[in-house]
């Protein structure tokens, strides 16, 4: 590519960018003499761009110096681009080119029919398999990066690397765990309906104590190398395939962040389903499919994980020697705590997102979708209740099937 120095990119200049980088030319089948050009980012952070020639396409993406949501008014690293390719490299989608400098990636692009999971979720689309694959990227993703797996050695120097994606952590320390319980410039929410909602998230201390518990936890935790932004948004969807996008947030943290994310933007589309019910459609039978796959998602997982853990009990990982817990009663008395563990930190993780969604800077189209203000504040409020009653008292819960019976009850 031309040049070391940083450039922030647009339709024209990509074109020239793109046939003077080989690995990108070869992509499009080296046809880069008509190439078209669509920016279509509809994240908060980046531009995303899919070029394409008459021999095929290729998606690029760039990082610019600041949130594209906000502004320049809020400066954010370009290193982001760094930790998407190194994380996007163990997994999909393939990473064709990666350019530090330009803080930009060039990757595979993955096809219509393939669609954003939260669209799909708004349009009452069934994804009969989308719980045995998100389990199974949970499960291979966090598996294989704990110490459930891996030396101290290894683990330890793969935490010094991702230490250095601060910047973002700072981002998500801030927009999650703090501006939502706090009077914030960036807050918004659904006023004036929500007011008093928004109000007493700020005045609740009993949620207060909890969220620092979880801010603690999410910032001084090592368990293992999440994706960190793993909402309905990150993952693209066909009703046989699942490809998770955007894991610019990458660093190591408990895994309980990557399962409450999906689970607890999974809820929030529960709650969204009355604003977008109509004569054709109540939704009724689409909202018990999304509790059953909040409920298989989450037995799934813990079904894969474990059945990992079982095969490799014997290999590298240093968390559960051998020599110590060889034992199957112990063992199996040590997984049921682990997973217990590991369930009450996705529920206060995953409440705490949704949390952040209805009174915070990021919100989700499920609700921004529903045109009627009022009829959306009142969906918005049932999330807003579920997820302040799940956070405070998720460690009553002892099965997923308890949360579930919980948010069916929430009126
Ligand atoms: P941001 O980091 O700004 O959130 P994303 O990586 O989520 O950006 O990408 C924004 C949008 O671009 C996605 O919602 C999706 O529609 C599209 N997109 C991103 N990566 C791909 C890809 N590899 N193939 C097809 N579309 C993609
Ligand atoms: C300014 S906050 C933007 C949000 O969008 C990203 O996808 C993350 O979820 C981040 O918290
Ligand atoms: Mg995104
Ligand atoms: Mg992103
Ligand atoms: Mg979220």
């Amino acid at each position: 590519a031309a040049g070391d120095e940083f450039r922030p990119l647009d339709e024209a200049s990509l074109v020239a960018y793109i046939r003077a980088t080989p690995a990108l030319a070869a992509s499009l089948g080296g046809r880069v003499d008509a190439l078209s050009v669509k920016e279509v980012g509809d994240g908060n952070l980046n531009f995303v761009y899919i070029v394409t020639s008459d021999a095929g396409s290729v998606v690029v993406k760039q990082a610019l110096p600041y949130i594209r949501c906000v502004g320049d008014s809020w400066p954010m690293t370009r290193e982001r681009a760094y930790f998407e390719a190194s994380a996007l490299r163990e997994h999909v989608p393939e990473v064709y080119h990666f350019d530090r400098a330009m803080s930009l990636i060039g990757m595979r692009y993955i096809k219509p029919p393939h669609i954003i999971l939260r669209k799909g979720l708004i349009a009452g689309v069934h994804y009969p398999l989308l719980a045995h694959h998100m389990a199974d990227y949970m499960a291979n993703t966090l598996f294989f990066t704990s110490l459930l797996y891996n030396s101290t050695t290894h683990h330890k120097k793969q935490v010094a690397r991702y230490c250095e994606n601060v910047e973002m952590c700072r981002l998500t320390e801030q927009v999650v765990f703090s501006d939502p319980y706090m009077v914030s410039k960036y807050n918004r929410w659904n006023s004036p309906f929500l007011d008093k909602d928004a109000e007493a998230v700020r005045e609740d201390d009993g949620l207060k104590l909890e969220i620092a518990e979880l801010k603690s936890m999410f910032i001084e935790r090592a368990q293992a190398l999440i994706h960190g932004d793993l909402h309905t948004g990150s993952i693209m969807v066909t009703p046989d395939s699942t490809q998770v996008i955007d894991p610019e947030f990458a660093f190591y943290a408990p895994m309980g962040y990557d399962i409450g994310a999906f689970l607890g933007n999974l809820i929030l589309a529960y709650f969204a389903q009355d604003g977008h019910a109509d004569q054709a459609n109540d939704r009724k039978a689409y909202k018990q499919w999304i509790l059953k796959t909040i409920e298989e998602s989450w037995n799934l997982f813990q079904q894969k994980f474990l059945g990992l853990w079982n095969k490799h009990k014997d290999g590298n990982g240093e968390a559960y020697l051998p020599a110590i817990y060889n034992n199957p009663e112990l063992l199996g008395v040590v997984q049921k705590k682990y997973m217990t563990d590991l369930l009450h930190d996705s529920l206060g993780f995953g409440s705490a997102k949704m949390i952040r969604r209805i009174v915070g800077i990021a919100h989700v189209e499920d609700f921004d979708s529903i045109e009627d203000a009022s009829k959306r504040a009142s969906c918005e409020r049932r999330a807003l209740d579920c997820a302040k009653a799940i956070l405070k008292g998720r460690r009553q819960f002892e099965s997923i099937e308890q949360v579930i019976a919980h948010v069916r009850s929430v009126t």
